[in-house]
């Protein structure tokens, strides 16, 4: 798999050269974007403001030109940040485009109904506030605030976990606990007592070798993870990856290794076999650190290379050279942990199987494996105690799943059923900035939560498709022309960056912190806003650390010093965050809470007869469904492939290009038709659908049709295919990779799903 050139892997791009991108045809797209924004605007006459990029939860601080007409002209990354080292990614330096979307959502709406038809209506803002005023305190009387619940994600979330906690709900969760990432951070904290958070604290900058387990850097554009796997290829390091896809990252890796989907954590307990028994572990840190090591030794002696052989159809020899080259540049082996770890159902096993085989490699802690992030600690405002519930997300997931460490969308989205029939009733949602349609499994269910519901507020930039099951839709400023929380997340040194607005928001759009603040004084919580502009908050903060506003409006981005050392230094005394104090081989909570305390594979059976796994995953130039319509990044993708085997196209008969549509066990039919990409990069079991298409969000305000008109109807959705969810019992993350299609044709005449 070397014959590749391993220096043309992904370019992100620099703050001087405007606009180097991905490939070479991608590149050219955006030396042309930037020449026709660009070419005008000379940096002296420019302004430029401070921003944290909101195309992807990297969250990478940048710089927005505009001139002096307040057009913005472009967005470069912050030579100082961290996270992006001055460079963007193409969706970032694309952002641009969510601000000049003329698909917005102009103005609060309302639903109204006329002769038995609804619709929305626009209104002013203050009357959006007088329904909701109305509603939330309807459904407090009738079955408390706790009733009301709270989905969100990005930076808009804070500003409405804030309003609902002072109101008195924390029924609350965000698609990227238990669609995403919970199960890694469950998995890392039953064996390390800590979890990742994001970025990940991984050392690539240093390692000699990286084992990727499904987790494709490249398409999966984390700008300063893929800026320093792209060094680690230059210096001809070794990369070591696990995908039945041959991915973007696979093409430039040492190894490839085309696993058969759902078995990796029987690859994983192979490989710790072939670390212990051939001494290849490292002793002295195991010993000084590790808790459960014989244990360990003796629950992996049935997991041989050979066995694992005839479960993941990966050649034990292959299994057994892969486990010597990690065992060789160790503790400079990293094992990536992953990000969306929802897989199989059994995904806190599988990523502790994971932080097991980095502790054997001894790279936690290690330079070259996982350093030691340091975090700003930021004063919050002051305000008076948060009242407390009767209940929250945790009556509803805590009991189930004792490391659920947040809310469970999906089991949220359970209680507000008709069928739910227990304490804890969920009768209306608060949905910010996330689109549960195309993110949390699945649709069928979701779809009959969102009915039951006495009331809906959504807030979006987007007619997205959530916004249609409404009762009020908030139109949000885009990140570009807002303040939001400083970001303040850990790194190899602690940092602060500002989100200024570059821009006054278009149409008669708000800021989130506007927006929440407005719905708490209709609720009475003035105690909880005693300011009027939340830019006096982020000035207060910023004093407390030796900083202002005005500092940082120049700055974007400020490093602080590091208080503790990055790595342990060799033989250091050093206490673990759990029972034993020390790195939990055995875990002794998964013990005591009934859980398996070493990893245990189980199949999850094959693929049925007469159907394909669906293998779903990241486009590079998208962000889920959220980028899709931006006309810039729209420009660069509109339409997704559905890639399929030639032995696969063989047996369907299908052409390159081909319209086909598909179709799960349960008979649903996708509602749009896809392309087929014939290509030996996917196992002849399986197909593969990037995320986010088949947009079918359509609304009508005023008596005409609003819609996300460069994306409607094009390419099928994954979640629309999700029918079989698999619940890690550990969190209660949903394994969404157990589903499987067959492909059709033609479009059958009936598409409904039985249920
Ligand atoms: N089937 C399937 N499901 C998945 C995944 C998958 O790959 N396949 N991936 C999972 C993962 S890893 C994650 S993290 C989640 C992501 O889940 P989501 O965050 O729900 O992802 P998006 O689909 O991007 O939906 C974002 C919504 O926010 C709106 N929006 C964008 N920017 C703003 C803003 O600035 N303000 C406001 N108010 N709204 C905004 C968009 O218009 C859109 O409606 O999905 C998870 N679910
Ligand atoms: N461009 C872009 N970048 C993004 C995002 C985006 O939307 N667009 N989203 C961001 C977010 S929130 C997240 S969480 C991350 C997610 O990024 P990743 O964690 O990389 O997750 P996925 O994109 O779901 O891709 C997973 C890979 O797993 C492979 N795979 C499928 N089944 C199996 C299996 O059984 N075993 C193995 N070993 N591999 C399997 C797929 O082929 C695919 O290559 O990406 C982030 N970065
Ligand atoms: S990785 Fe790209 S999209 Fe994500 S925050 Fe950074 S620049 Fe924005
Ligand atoms: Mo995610």
């Amino acid at each position: 798999m070397s014959n590749f050139n391993r220096r043309d892997f992904i370019k992100i791009s620099g703050a001087s050269a405007a606009g180097v991108a991905l490939t070479p045809k991608l590149s050219g797209v955006f030396q042309n974007f930037f020449q026709k924004e660009g070419k005008h605007l000379l940096e002296s006459d420019a302004v430029k403001v401070p921003t944290v990029c909101e195309v992807c939860f990297w969250n990478c601080a940048g710089w927005v030109y505009k001139d002096q007409e307040d057009n913005i002209k472009k967005i470069i990354g912050n030579d100082d940040d961290p996270h992006s080292n001055g460079r963007l990614c193409p969706r970032g330096t694309g952002g641009l485009g969510m601000y000049y979307d003329d698909d917005r959502l102009k103005k609060p709406l309302i639903r109204v109904e006329k002769e038995g038809q609804q619709s929305f209506k626009e209104v002013s803002w203050e009357e959006a506030f007088d329904v909701i005023e109305k509603n939330m305190k309807a459904i407090d009387k009738k079955y408390g605030k706790e009733s009301m619940a709270l989905l969100f994600h990005g930076k808009t979330g804070p500003h409405f976990e804030h309003l609902f906690k002072a109101w008195g709900s924390d029924t609350m969760g965000e698609p990227a606990g238990a669609q995403c990432l919970i199960t890694r951070e469950a998995g890392f904290i039953a064996t390390y007592g800590a979890g990742l958070a994001s970025p990940e604290p991984t050392d690539v900058r240093n390692a000699d070798c990286l084992v990727l387990i499904g987790n494709h850097i490249g398409e999966n554009m984390h700008n300063g993870h893929v800026q320093e796997v792209s060094t680690l290829i230059d210096r001809g390091g070794e990369i070591i990856t696990v995908d039945p896809r041959f991915s973007t990252v696979a093409s430039h890796s040492t190894t490839w290794l085309p696993i058969k989907p759902s078995t990796d954590l029987a690859l994983l307990l192979s490989w710790m076999n072939v670390l212990i028994n051939e001494n290849l572990y490292d002793k002295d840190y195991v010993e000084q650190y590790t808790y459960g090591f014989d244990l360990l030794a003796e629950h992996v002696q049935k997991y041989t290379p050979e066995w694992a052989e005839g479960v993941t159809t990966i050649p034990a020899a292959d299994i057994y050279k892969t486990a010597r080259i990690m065992g060789a540049a160790a503790p400079k082996t990293i094992v990536h942990p992953g990000r969306h770890t929802a897989w199989y159902g059994d995904d806190t096993q599988r990523t502790r199987a994971i932080a097991i085989l980095n502790a054997l490699l001894g790279s936690w802690g290690r330079k070259g494996g996982f350093y030691f992030p340091e975090k700003l600690k930021l004063p919050k405002e002051a305000h008076p105690p948060f009242p407390k519930p009767k209940w929250s997300w945790k009556d509803i997931s805590k009991k189930k799943h004792k490391l659920a460490i947040m809310g469970i969308t999906n089991e949220i989205l359970d209680n507000a059923l008709p069928e739910y029939k227990g304490p804890h009733k969920v009768k209306g949602l608060f949905i910010a900035a996330t689109n549960p349609l195309q993110s949390i499994p699945d649709e069928a269910k979701i779809k009959r939560a969102l009915d039951n519901q006495e009331f809906i507020v959504v807030v979006d930039t987007m007619p997205s498709e959530i916004t249609g099951y409404a009762d009020v839709v908030l139109p949000e400023a885009t990140y570009l022309e807002r303040l939001d929380h400083l970001r303040t997340a850990h790194h190899r040194q602690p940092n602060v960056a500002l989100r200024y607005p570059a821009v006054m928001p278009k149409y008669d759009s708000k800021p989130g912190w506007w927006i929440a603040r407005k719905i708490g004084l209709r609720l009475g919580l003035d105690d909880f806003y005693e300011w009027e502009d939340f830019e006096e908050v982020l000035d207060w903060q910023l004093k407390q650390v030796g900083s202002s506003m005005e500092e940082m409006k120049k700055e974007g981005v400020k490093l602080f010093p590091r208080n503790t050392p990055m790595y342990l230094e060799d033989g250091e005394e050093y206490w673990f965050n759990t029972n034993t104090g020390k790195i939990e081989l055995f875990s002794t909570d998964l013990d005591e809470w009934g859980y398996d305390p070493m990893p245990v594979y189980k199949s999850h059976g094959d693929v049925p007869a007469g159907f394909l796994r669906l293998i779903y995953g990241r486009l590079p130039m998208h962000t889920f469904g959220r980028t899709l319509n931006n006309p810039n990044l729209n420009d660069l993708k509109k339409e997704p492939n559905l890639w399929v085997n030639p032995k696969v196209a063989n047996i369907y008969g299908l052409e390159n290009n081909q319209e086909v549509w598909l179709q799960n066990p349960k008979g649903k039919v996708s509602s749009f038709p896809i392309h087929v990409r014939i290509t030996e990069r996917i196992r002849h079991d399986s197909v593969f659908l990037p995320h986010g298409f088949g947009n079918k969000g359509r609304i009508m305000v005023n008596g005409k049709v609003e819609e996300m008109s460069r994306t409607y109807g094009r390419g099928i959705s994954d979640a629309e295919m999700i029918s079989n969810i698999e619940i890690d019992p550990e969190t209660g993350g949903t394994g969404m990779r157990n589903n499987f299609v067959t492909i059709l044709t033609e479009k059958p005449t009936k598409t409904e799903e039985k249920s």
